[in-house]
């Protein structure tokens, strides 16, 4: 055996980038651990970090460059070498933008953030407003929601000066586990707890509240609160005063909600609600922990949120100590964004559809209806996708999506590993994993991390963002920062910090920089909120301004989900719940990792006994499940901390795809979110 080596660096199996100690010995990684003396990590890791070298060495990475020989969707590949992949590429590229104009092109990111300016950088250069990525079912609806009351500025809960902690949605110790440290400290220091969950999760067990509502219901919960917190005169009258508009319209609509009647909407009992708005209008400062994705994956999601959000501004908690508060933000590559904006002189896809997302400031297009767009040539042709990290099985209908992207003229597809979504493309190309790349980071606190490259890549694979900046060379485009090479570009990234790359390089531990956000409070008072009516908006004039051409109201109105879709109960009785997360999957990536995949077997059917009684499934049972859209089977599991009349499934498996039930069309349509986590179905013995 050789000598072990431990090298600095960071775990991307998930978003998270956790500081990470790789043990490598003759060249190859033999475990992970997580870094010592580090803020946050404390020398663990996640279950899904832990399996890294199932990862890094998994059978089905991609080593080379391949090129389709078959018919598009046979499978059949060929290796080529990067030379004639990079000239493909270029090729292909120029005679669509020739042929069809620019934005007949479209550019693709899935979850990855890392190198997503690198890529909307290559999309603004070539002339296409479609930059686009996962985010249009991610954490952008919440931010549309957000900025549609308080303008461009997202506040975070301000965890250490809270004295109650509103947590709507959110599971840490499943998918935040970098967080779930700080949540034990809060409980410790007596910060009082109100969970809203539709499940009694880990989280909820820790509550000193908690809300279990039906999902999707999210809004006339929160309606609700505010009712009681205007009747028994709880709100904040000078903030509210000098800095809401459209108050008298709220305190109108939210009589609609007493807690009575909420409580028939939601299942949560009116006692319940009332505490829950005492607690939090009364015993502050308060903060809101709000999350990217369980409230706005509903067809009414939005508007829930924004009466989620509104709360903040009524108690006065905005931007206050303790409150939610303008925060040290996060300096990363994924925030080279802050400089570089998507190129917006042409309509890009889905701006007809959902005009809001595109007035409310946002870098990326938004392309839920991707394939409807490719298939039906609608607002024009789309001929090309030049995609990183592209997975169909994370949209509804994956199928509709595959058959789009068939289409094309030209679909280049990099990834890790052979997913189905390249299947379909004319050439896959291979991507580095974090452990073979090197990348510059930031971390809480103002702290700068440098992650080493730990191995070299497999076969031939490659970082992301140096494929982009040879694709671009080829193609003649030359972007500033980009045309200098990777080194370069990291210094870039690294400027504001007032550090160099090399000193970086030379502490492993990572340094501390410049503080680029000095903590402030009460920002408002020195500029005006980044509204039209320089207010916090909860009546919102972005939203009104589509009041006629698309339904949408300024009120954070609450609207029922069964009436919206006009499904007929008898026929599916059931709420179906998707993509909860589990803390040992992450999305479709990790089902080819023996030691994760091999915690389920074959995709649980979530399931109240009470509900398995009365449709005759037992617990283990094989169960169809038919919806609207679709069906599929797994197998049943009793699940008591879930209520009885809501299924939950994971999504993503290619052993059964939850999203095969979702219809296409359900969506929000402010955002054009797909509805994950309220449609409807049935369940069948099998
Ligand atoms: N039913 C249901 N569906 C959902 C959700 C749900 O809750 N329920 N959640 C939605 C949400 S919130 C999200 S964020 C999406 C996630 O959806 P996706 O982004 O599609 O999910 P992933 O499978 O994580 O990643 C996509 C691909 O990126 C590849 N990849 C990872 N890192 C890199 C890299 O550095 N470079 C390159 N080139 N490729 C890389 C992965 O191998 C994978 O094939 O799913 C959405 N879909
Ligand atoms: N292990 C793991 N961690 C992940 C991910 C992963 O795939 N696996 N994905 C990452 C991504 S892309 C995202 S977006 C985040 C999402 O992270 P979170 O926002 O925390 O997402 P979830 O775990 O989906 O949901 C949190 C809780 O919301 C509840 N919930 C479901 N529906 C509703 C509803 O209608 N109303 C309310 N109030 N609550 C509801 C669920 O019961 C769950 O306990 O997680 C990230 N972290
Ligand atoms: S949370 Fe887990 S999977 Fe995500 S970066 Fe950290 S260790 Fe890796
Ligand atoms: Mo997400």
């Amino acid at each position: 055996m050789g000598e072990t080596k431990i090298v600095k660096t960071s775990c991307a199996v998930c978003g998270a980038c956790c500081e990470i100690d790789a043990y490598v010995e003759d060249g190859k990684l033999v475990s992970v651990e997580g870094a010592k003396n580090t803020p946050m990590q404390e020398g663990g890791m996640c279950a899904k970090g832990v399996a890294a070298a199932q990862f890094e060495y998994n059978p089905e990475r991609i080593l080379y460059p391949m090129k389709r020989i078959g018919e598009k969707g046979e499978g059949k590949f060929a290796r080529i070498s990067w030379d004639e992949a990079y000239d493909m590429i270029a090729e292909n590229l120029l005679k669509v933008r020739r042929e069809y104009g620019p934005e007949a092109t479209v550019f693709y990111v899935g979850y990855p953030k890392w190198f997503r300016p690198a890529m909307l950088r290559f999309a603004n250069l070539y002339g296409s407003p479609n930059f686009c990525t996962e985010s249009s079912t991610c954490f952008q609806a919440a931010a549309l929601a957000w900025k549609s009351i308080y303008g461009n500025r997202i506040c975070g809960p301000d965890l250490n000066n809270t004295k109650t902690l509103l947590i709507w949605s959110s599971n840490l110790y499943h998918s935040k586990t970098t967080t779930s440290g700080s949540y034990q400290a809060l409980k410790k220091r007596g910060v009082k707890i109100i969970d809203v969950d539709p499940r009694h999760t880990v989280t909820a067990h820790d509550a000193d509240l908690h809300l279990q509502l039906i999902p999707g219901t999210d809004g006339a919960l929160a309606l609700s609160m505010a009712q009681v917190i205007i009747e028994e005169d709880l709100y904040d009258h000078d903030f509210v005063e000098n800095y809401v508009f459209g108050f008298e319209e709220y305190r109108e609509y939210v009589q609609k909600f007493p807690p009575e009647k909420a409580e028939k909407i939601t299942g949560v009992p009116a006692d319940k609600i009332r505490r829950a708005a005492r607690l939090y209008a009364g015993n502050g400062p308060a903060s809101l922990m709000f999350s990217a994705s369980p409230i706005v994956h509903h067809i009414n999601g939005v508007q829930n949120y924004r009466a989620v959000f509104s709360l903040i501004a009524l108690t006065g908690n905005y931007d206050v100590e303790g409150g939610n508060r303008t925060q040290p933000g996060p300096f990363s590559p994924a925030n080279e964004f802050g400089k570089v904006k998507r190129y917006d002189g042409k309509e890009a896809i889905g701006q007809k559809d959902f005009p809001a997302w595109f007035d409310l400031p946002c870098q990326e297009a938004q392309c839920t209806r991707l394939a409807d767009y490719i298939l039906e040539e609608d607002p024009y042709p789309i001929k090309a996708v030049f995609s990183a990290g592209m997975n169909h099985r994370m949209w509804p209908k994956p199928g509709h999506l595959l058959e789009a992207l068939k289409k094309l003229d030209f679909y280049v597809n990099t990834d890790m590993f052979w997913s189905d979504a390249s299947t379909v493309a004319d050439l896959v190309l291979p991507a580095c994993t974090s452990y073979e790349r090197e990348e510059v980071q930031t971390k809480p606190g103002g702290r700068f991390f440098f992650s080493n490259r730990v191995v070299e890549p497999l076969g031939e694979a490659k970082n992301d963002i140096e494929i982009i900046m040879e694709v671009m060379k080829r193609m003649g485009l030359e972007d500033e920062v980009l045309a200098k090479g990777y080194d370069a570009y990291m210094q870039y990234i690294l400027e504001p910090s007032g550090l160099t790359l090399e000193e970086l390089k030379a502490h492993p531990e990572g340094m501390k920089g410049k503080n680029l956000y000095p903590p402030a409070v009460k920002t408002y008072e020195r500029e005006p909120f980044h509204t039209p009516s320089g207010k916090v908006e909860i009546r919102s004039l972005v939203l009104e301004r589509y009041k006629d051409t698309h339904g949408y109201s300024g009120l954070p109105v609450y609207q029922d989900f069964w009436e919206i879709a006009g499904v007929d109960q008898k026929q599916y009785p059931l709420i179906l719940n998707t993509g909860s997360r589990k803390p040992q999957f992450f999305h479709s990536r990790v089902y080819r990792m023996p030691w994760l995949a091999g915690i389920e077997a074959e995709p649980m059917v979530e399931i109240h006994p009470e509900d398995g009684k009365k449709y005759g499934i037992e617990d283990g049972a094989k169960v169809r499940v038919v919806s609207p859209a679709g069906e599929m089977t797994g197998a049943a599991a009793y699940h008591v901390g879930g209520k009885p009349g809501v299924v939950y499934i994971y999504h993503g498996s290619p052993h059964g795809d939850a999203n095969e039930l979702i219809g296409k069309d359900y969506l929000d349509p402010i955002s054009g979110f797909p509805g994950f986590k309220s449609y409807f179905c049935r369940m069948e013995r099998v």
